[in-house]
């Protein structure tokens, strides 16, 4: 048994420069370190992150409650957190960043304890695996809603090269991110074109349709190898109020947003992965969207946070095909393994994701790979800490 001898932790900046933790398990001969992005768009049941200063403090406090522990017993280590945390819902008394930060840094120096990948790391724990050979790339090209300055106030227009060749992928990713700025700048004054949260474009129209259409168009102009789909996370929570759906100008009440679906997905025929079509707390919804038959993949994020709970409700109702996972929204790696094993075992695809604020930590490559999860959706193909989380893919599947 190797133990942990030290946590360490520090201040590092995110992709938004904003503060984030980055803690460091020692053992004797190895260490493992690992930095904690954050959302922009969170789910309100996602666990609650500390300020840096306060997480700072609090990894302090519990570090000779950690040292000691063998750093392989990934599930002690995990259910120490808890017990730590008082096991509130959320992680609220020790801090969602605290708690991840020690989980995840304890995976990466168990590995390498090991003498194995990250992604082998995972793969032993024991969840069910999906059943792809590599992640298909989720990726992001323009970008809307609270990751843009300006724009539509859907958040994400995604890309999905039809092929798990990771290096194929990326380069069909960046040959149509290429002729989509080419397109956007013919279409718009270069000036007003931004790059938004992701790396992806931000652009001066407000039109639900127009980017769906561009990256279409830019689509068939590129010489791509294989099919295309286009997929999008609507984060439809960010636009919704008690009275309703707020998008361009009027309000929509759940019928009426999956007649706008229905009609853009008669516009864009490749566009059939839809994440938060609906509000979080619009169940309904979700299922109305299901029995229209718009979507290859409905996808739950803020609806299901990661959450076994979550999701098995999801299963019950029929709400999603497909969910979000994010281990910050959970907290901790066992969590994340647990409800990534009870997705594959109710045939619901995984898709692990990144946040809008990230670290150019890679651990969700490794996760997505050793797992066998459908997709990897990391933002735009050759941003600043979204590029890392491909790359990796590409080392790790190739
Ligand atoms: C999402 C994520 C990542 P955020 O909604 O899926 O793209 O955004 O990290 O802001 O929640
Ligand atoms: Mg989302």
């Amino acid at each position: 048994m190797s133990e942990i001898k030290n946590l360490s932790s520090r201040i590092v900046k995110n992709s938004r420069g904003d503060d984030t933790i980055e803690v460091t398990v020692l053992t004797t001969s190895h260490s493992g370190s690992f930095s904690v992005p954050s959302g922009a768009s969170t789910g309100s049941k996602e666990v609650i992150d500390l300020p840096v200063e306060v997480a700072l403090k609090h990894i302090e406090d519990i570090e000779d409650k950690i040292v000691g522990m063998s750093v392989t017993a990934q599930t002690d280590i995990d259910q120490r957190l808890h017990e730590l945390d008082g096991h509130t819902d959320n992680f609220s008394s020790l801090g969602g960043n605290v708690a991840l930060g020690i989980s995840a840094a304890a995976a990466v120096a168990a590995a390498a304890e090991q003498e194995i990948p990250l992604w082998q790391y995972f793969r032993k724990a024991g969840a069910a695996i999906g059943n792809t050979s590599a992640p298909r790339l989720v990726v992001n090209l323009v970008n809307g809603g609270k990751h843009a300055k300006r724009g539509s106030p859907i958040q994400e227009h995604q890309i999905i090269p039809d092929t798990t060749n990771v290096a194929e992928a990326l380069e069909m990713a960046i040959k149509v991110q290429t002729s989509l700025r080419q397109l956007a700048e013919k279409r718009f004054d270069i000036e007003e074109i931004g790059i938004g949260d992701e790396g992806g474009l931000e652009l001066p129209t407000t039109s639900i349709q127009e980017p769906f259409q561009l990256i279409q168009s830019a689509i068939a102009i590129s010489d791509v190898s294989k099919p295309i789909t286009m997929g999008t996370d609507v984060a439809a929570s960010s636009f919704y109020s008690e009275e309703g759906y707020c998008l361009s100008d009027s309000i929509l009440d759940t019928e009426s947003l999956v007649g706008v679906y229905k009609d853009l997905s008669e516009i864009c025929p490749l566009l059939r992965w839809f994440e938060d079509p609906f509000a979080e707390s619009d169940w309904e919804g979700f299922v109305d969207f299901g029995n229209a038959n718009i979507a290859d993949l409905t996808i739950g994020d803020d609806l299901t946070v990661t959450d076994v709970a979550l999701l098995e409700k999801a299963i019950q109702q029929q709400a999603v095909n497909a969910l979000i996972i994010k281990p910050n929204q959970i907290g901790t790696i066992s969590d994340t393994l647990n409800t990534i094993d009870y997705a594959h075992r109710h045939n619901i695809r995984c898709i692990v994701s990144h946040r809008s604020g990230e670290t150019e930590d890679t651990l969700i490559t490794d996760l997505a790979y050793g797992l066998q999860c459908y997709g990897l959706k990391a933002g735009a193909p050759n941003a600043p800490f979204r590029q890392e989380k491909y790359n990796r893919l590409v080392q790790i599947a190739s």
